[in-house]
């Protein structure tokens, strides 16, 4: 049997050549073979966006099995921003699977758990105090957000928005938005989850207020206070397309809710650490949410993911009502303390500023000479473009996909997004540096040209 599997001397991190380089077209020959063997080993459900075989990646590049370096402009779906394979994460998931691998946390303590759980309970937004649990995924940390609200308030309903993205298990595919690719044949779904519509100043051309008046108005028509759990709400949506709500929004949403018994939950696993240029999302708005789920770029590439939230709510459920094997995992939560280190001493907040500023700059300048942009938004390392007919204005997905294509096969992953499929998303490790994120985003832009 052939295998791509990784030379035992390939070492990535940062000290990976930062450079696009193309040595065989994409996909190349040891791709290709790797790709044969994956249609007939893994269901055809699990797809691959970019068809590459990976052997090594840091800084602001991936490289392939033949030997591609390609510019990354997704970071894994938002989850390598400290860089991929960074030197001190490494470390620590080294020195960790030397000491010991699990106890499972629910069984016998270790320091690790504790110290993320501290770590976060400084880092999200408020002074109030709190308490965090540790999970493995993104899903699972809604799921059981969700349990906490439920437990703390003594009430059901789950607010949710359109265009929401919160995970593929039952009860996060209820409140995940769109149907294809997420939920279609999945059902049935989980109940007591009540959709209400999100402020997308693109297309409804609301103001913030207005917005969160009409979801508010839905709420207590269709719903009831009485009846309602918690608002659940990513602060920038990520699979919905970078949909930033107009300012105003939030904020009066998480007033209402605070003046309703109704827990306020910012799902922040894309838009966490750092990602946006604070911290968290919420703070942007100067939100304090009553529980914030993390995931995502807590680990450098690690499994983890989080509930952080008001002492007082976090601590309704019965002791054992939550738990899990692998939650909050000692490797994981030792690559979640080193990339916590980074985010905070090594200036990740302002370096997302810093690609904000060189993605609007070249992106707005291609808006005005092209009508098919849309709309250009986004916040920090989190920026994206939409793409229409401007003739009509409806969402363009076909020009959307090919301009994809033509990245990766020039050399750079760029992602899709967006309930109408017509959104091309930057999400860049925030170790890319500024001549690689420049050459990208110009390639991307080549695609819509030639597209
Ligand atoms: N909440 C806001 O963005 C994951 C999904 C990719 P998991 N987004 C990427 C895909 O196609 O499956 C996400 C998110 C927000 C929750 C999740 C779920 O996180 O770690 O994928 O479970």
């Amino acid at each position: 049997m052939t295998s791509t599997a990784v030379p035992a001397t390939t070492t990535g991190g940062p000290g990976l050549p930062q450079e696009r380089r193309l040595v065989t077209a994409i996909p190349g020959p040891r791709s290709q073979e790797l790709l044969a063997r994956k249609a007939a080993a893994v269901p055809s459900g699990v797809g691959v966006a970019v068809p590459v075989a990976v052997v090594a990646a840091g800084g602001g590049v991936v490289v392939d099995a033949d030997g591609n370096s390609l510019v990354d402009l997704g970071s894994g779906i938002a989850v390598t921003s400290v860089g991929n394979a960074h030197p001190g994460v490494a470390a620590a998931v080294a020195a960790q699977a030397v000491a010991f691998t699990h106890t499972c946390f629910t069984i016998a303590a270790y320091d690790g758990y504790v110290e993320v759980a501290e770590a976060l309970n400084r880092l999200t937004p408020g002074d109030h105090e709190k308490r965090t649990a540790l999970f493995n995924s993104g899903a699972e940390a809604v799921e059981n957000a969700v349990k906490i609200a439920r437990k703390h308030t003594g009430k059901q309903a789950i607010v949710v928005f359109d265009h929401a993205y919160h995970g593929r298990t039952n009860l996060t595919m209820a409140l995940t938005a769109k149907n294809q690719p997420y939920k279609s044949g999945f059902g049935p779904f989980a109940p007591e989850v009540y959709r209400v519509p999100m402020s997308y100043p693109f297309h409804d051309g609301l103001s913030g207020t207005e917005a969160a008046a009409r979801a508010i108005s839905q709420i207590e028509k269709q719903v009831g206070v009485e009846n309602t759990a918690a608002v659940l709400i990513e602060p920038i949506q990520g699979e919905g397309g970078f949909v930033v709500p107009a300012s105003g929004f939030l904020p009066a949403i998480a007033e209402w809710a605070r003046t309703n018994d109704v827990v306020f939950i910012a799902d922040e696993v894309q838009t966490g650490f750092a990602r946006t240029g604070a911290m968290f999302a919420s703070e942007h708005e100067g939100v304090v949410p009553d529980i914030v789920t993390t995931a995502k770029g807590i680990a450098g590439g690690l499994p983890l993911s989080a509930v952080t939230g008001r002492a007082e709510i976090m601590d309704s459920p019965h002791a054992g009502g939550i738990g899990g094997t692998y939650g909050g995992n000692p490797i994981a939560c030792a690559a979640a303390l080193a990339a916590i280190d980074a985010f905070e001493h090594d200036g990740l907040v302002e370096r997302a500023q810093q690609i904000e500023t060189v993605l609007f700059d070249a992106l707005r300048t291609a808006q005005e000479q092209d009508p098919r942009i849309g709309d250009v938004r986004g916040r920090g390392a989190m920026i994206a473009m939409e793409l229409v007919d401007p003739e009509t204005g409806a969402p363009d997905p076909g020009l959307t996909g090919r301009i994809v294509r033509y990245a990766y096969e020039h050399g750079v992953i760029a992602l899709t997004a967006g309930t109408y499929g017509n959104v091309v998303r930057f999400l860049p490790p925030l170790a890319i540096d500024d001549a690689l994120l420049v050459e990208g985003v110009g390639i991307v832009l080549e695609g819509l040209a030639t597209a």
